[in-house]
């Protein structure tokens, strides 16, 4: 377990490094504009997608720095969603990572633009990158487009906005936490395996690891927001929103993480044996106290 640490406390270092690099802004007047963007980039972030992204990579063989693009659009947009997520008009949130949220400090007018400037260098290093074929980026962005745009995260958004409340049901609670948050866990592991160059049973197999995987998270996110400590958390716990919790109570959703993390472990038992680390870190994203 030690070495496992070790070994994903470098794959974040690499990732920070390479934040830094794609996310130079020389522009003198520019300057808030980054200072933005490099406030809600280097804040605490666990990169969770990112190193997902490279623990499948592993499996496939594929050289960490071959990913390096791919693995910071994934961070990128997901600080882009955090960034947008929080502004008045979505869920209004004052506090991120122990930190007053990004348009507290930058203004709204800033915080919208560090969310949609994160978003769109995310396809910007992708396509660019001088390491990757032309198919294989056309392969990554168009699946990057699919988990982020209206069918994505912005659907899953859109549903959260208009119907997460007292009468939700759990379906619709299940369509929001998909495509809000297990959609980009989907993409993160897809596209390594694209990269990879896998099969197309090797991709589903992935594919169905990340998303039961993601909505475990989802879940354990929302046990940790009912139950969790403060300061630990870095936001306040309890929230009044309806979430699995309200709908099911904790002990029912500590029950569902065991059963969908258990879904994810089946899934990749094609891979027995070059898996390990992927069903490691599995492990730890849902006994996570923060
Ligand atoms: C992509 C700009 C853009 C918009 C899409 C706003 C929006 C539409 C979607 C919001 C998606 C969202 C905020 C999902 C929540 C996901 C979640 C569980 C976040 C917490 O993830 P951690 O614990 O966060 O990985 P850290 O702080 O470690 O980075």
């Amino acid at each position: 377990v030690n070495q496992l640490k070790t070994e994903l406390y470098a794959m974040k270092n690499y990732v920070d490094q390479k934040l830094q690099e794609y996310l130079a802004i020389d522009e003198p007047l520019l300057k808030g504009l980054g200072d933005s963007i490099n406030y809600s980039l280097f804040s605490g972030g666990k990169r969770i997608r990112p190193i997902f992204c490279l623990v499948v990579g592993d499996i496939f063989g594929v050289p960490k720095e071959r990913l390096m693009s791919v693995a910071c659009a994934l961070e990128m947009i997901h600080t882009a969603s955090l960034i947008m997520d929080d502004l008045p008009h979505m869920d209004n949130e004052r506090m991120r990572r122990g930190k007053p949220a990004n348009h507290l400090v930058y203004g709204q007018d800033v915080a919208s633009l560090a969310s949609v400037g994160l978003l769109t260098r995310a396809y910007e290093v992708v396509l660019n990158d001088p390491g990757l074929p032309d198919a294989v980026k056309t392969k990554v962005t168009s699946k990057l487009a699919e988990v982020v745009g209206i069918e994505g995260m912005v659907g899953g958004q859109y549903a959260d906005l208009k119907y997460l409340n007292s009468s939700i049901e759990y379906p619709t609670l299940e369509y929001i936490h998909i495509h809000k948050t297990a959609s980009l866990f989907v993409a993160s592991g897809e596209t390594a395996a694209i990269v990879g160059g896998s099969s197309d049973s090797e991709i589903d197999a992935i594919r169905l690891f990340a998303r039961n995987l993601g909505f475990a998270f989802q879940i354990s996110d929302d046990i940790l927001d009912a139950t969790g400590d403060e300061a630990e958390m870095g936001k306040p716990v309890n929230s009044d929103k309806a979430n699995f919790i309200t709908l099911l109570g904790v002990e029912k959703s500590k029950e569902l993480v065991k059963r969908y993390t258990q879904d994810a472990i089946n899934a990749v038992k094609l891979f027995d044996g070059r898996n390990e680390k992927l069903l490691a870190l599995g492990q730890m994203l849902v006994g996570r106290r923060s």
